[in-house]
C-alpha cells in the first residue's frame, strides 16, 4: 500500500513523495518577469514531490492578469532559470504551467490594447485582476473578446510549442498544459463559450480538436514524458459552462491516452470550492472518467486536487484512486507542508489579502516548523 511519503517514478523523473504543490497565481512578476523572490519562494517549497508553477503566459496575447509571469521574453526566461536552479539545488522537481487565458483578459493587458481572443465572441462573466498606478490591485470585468479566425489557430499552437521548448531550455523538468478553469483550451472544450460552426466547434470531437493540436505540438517538441495536463471537468470558474461534461471529458481522456503524457491532473468540483459541484443533471463520475483513460491505454500518473486534507489524500493514494495529490492554499502558508503532514503538525493559516500582488510579505515569510 502506498503512502503520501513514498517516492514516485513520474515517467522517469523521481519524485521524493506524492505531495504536489498546485499551480497558484501570485501576481508578483512585473513585465512578466519572475523576480528573485520567486526563486526563493519555490526553493522554500522544494520538498514537495513536484512543484507546479503558477500559470505562466505562453505569449503576450495569452496574458490576462496584472503581473503574471510569461515565457515569451529573454528576461522572463532568465528569471525562470534562477527559479529552476534554486529548486534543483534543494533537490526539488519543477514543471511550468503553460497558459493562454483566451477571453479572460482585459484590453489593458493585451498587445496594442486589442480585444482578447476567444473561440467565439462571447464575453465571460468573470473578473480579471489589474494593478493600478498607485500599486493597489483591483478585480475588473473581463473585456469583450473577438472570435479567433481559423487561420490564427496554428500560430497559437506554435506559441505553445515555442513556450514548451523555452521552458525546457530554462531548466524546467517538464510542463503542465493548463486546460482547466475556463481559459483558452477549456473555452474551446465547452459549449457555453464555443459556438463555432467550423471544425473547432459543435460536436465534442470538434471542440476537443484545439486541445489535441496543442498536446501533439508540445509532445512532439519536448516529449510526452515531460508533458502533463490539467483539466477541471465541472468547474464553473471563469464562466465555464457545459451541461454534458461526462461525454466531453471521457472523449478528452480517451484521446489523451494515445500521447503517453506523464500525468493527468484533475480539479474535482468547483476550483477552490465545493468538491461535489455539478454541471448538468448528474454528478460527474470521476472513476468512469479515469477508467476511460486507462481503458484507452493511458499510463500517465493520476493527480487529484481540490480541498484534500491529509487523511483524504492518504486514502486516495492508499486505495490507488490517485498516484499524486496536489495541495494549493496550504502550500502558500506552509513552505514545509510535506514535513508538517508527515509529523501531523499544525498548519499555518494563509492570509488571502496577500495572495495576489505585493512583494515578499505573505510570499516568502511564512514560518517553517521550529524556524
Ligand atoms: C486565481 C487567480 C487568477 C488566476 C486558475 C490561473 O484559476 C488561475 C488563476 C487563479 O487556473
Amino acid at each position: 500500500m502506498s503512502t503520501l511519503f513514498d517516492p514516485f517514478d513520474l515517467a522517469g523523473l523521481t519524485l521524493a513523495n506524492r505531495i504536489v504543490m498546485a499551480p497558484l497565481t501570485r501576481n508578483r512578476s512585473p513585465r512578466a518577469v519572475p523576480p528573485p523572490i520567486t526563486a526563493t519562494y519555490y526553493a522554500q517549497r522544494a520538498s514537495a514531490g513536484l512543484l507546479i508553477t503558477e500559470a505562466t503566459a505562453i505569449s503576450h496575447q495569452g496574458q490576462g492578469y496584472a503581473d503574471v509571469p510569461g515565457l515569451y521574453t529573454a528576461e522572463a526566461l532568465t528569471g525562470w532559470r534562477a527559479v529552476t536552479d534554486a529548486v534543483h539545488a534543494r533537490g526539488g522537481k519543477i514543471v511550468v504551467q503553460l497558459w493562454h487565458v483566451g477571453r479572460v483578459s482585459h484590453t489593458l493587458l493585451q498587445p496594442g490594447g486589442q480585444a482578447p481572443v476567444a473561440p467565439s465572441a462571447i464575453q465571460a462573466k468573470a473578473k480579471t485582476y489589474l494593478i493600478n498606478a498607485d500599486g493597489s490591485g483591483s478585480f475588473t470585468a473581463t473585456s469583450h473578446p473577438r472570435a479567433l479566425s481559423i487561420d490564427e489557430l496554428p500560430g497559437i499552437v506554435e506559441d505553445y510549442r515555442r513556450a514548451a521548448r523555452a521552458a525546457i531550455d530554462a531548466g524546467f523538468d517538464g510542463v503542465e498544459i493548463h486546460a482547466a478553469n475556463g481559459y483558452l483550451i477549456d473555452q474551446f472544450l465547452r459549449s457555453g463559450s464555443n459556438q463555432r460552426t467550423d471544425a473547432y466547434g459543435g460536436a465534442i470531437e470538434n471542440r476537443a480538436r484545439f486541445l489535441f493540436e496543442v498536446v501533439a505540438a508540445i509532445t512532439a517538441e519536448i516529449g510526452a514524458a515531460r508533458t502533463g495536463i490539467r483539466l477541471s471537468p465541472v468547474t464553473p470558474a471563469n464562466d465555464s459552462v457545459d451541461t454534458e461534461p461526462q461525454p466531453l471529458f471521457e472523449h478528452v481522456a480517451q484521446g489523451l491516452a494515445a500521447y503517453g503524457l506523464s500525468y493527468v491532473h484533475i480539479i474535482e468540483g468547483a476550483t477552490g470550492g465545493p468538491r461535489d459541484y455539478q454541471q448538468g443533471d448528474t454528478p460527474f463520475d470521476y472513476a468512469a472518467f479515469k477508467q476511460a483513460y486507462r481503458q484507452a491505454g493511458g499510463l500517465g500518473a493520476w493527480m487529484v486536487n481540490n480541498g484534500y486534507d491529509k487523511d483524504q489524500a492518504a486514502q486516495a493514494v492508499a486505495s490507488g484512486a490517485a498516484d499524486l495529490v496536489a495541495f494549493g492554499k496550504s502550500f502558500i502558508s506552509n513552505p514545509d507542508l510535506v514535513e508538517r503532514l508527515r509529523q501531523g503538525a499544525g498548519l499555518n493559516a494563509s492570509d488571502s489579502s496577500t495572495y495576489y500582488g505585493g512583494g515578499a510579505h505573505g510570499y516568502i515569510d511564512y514560518p517553517t516548523l521550529g524556524g
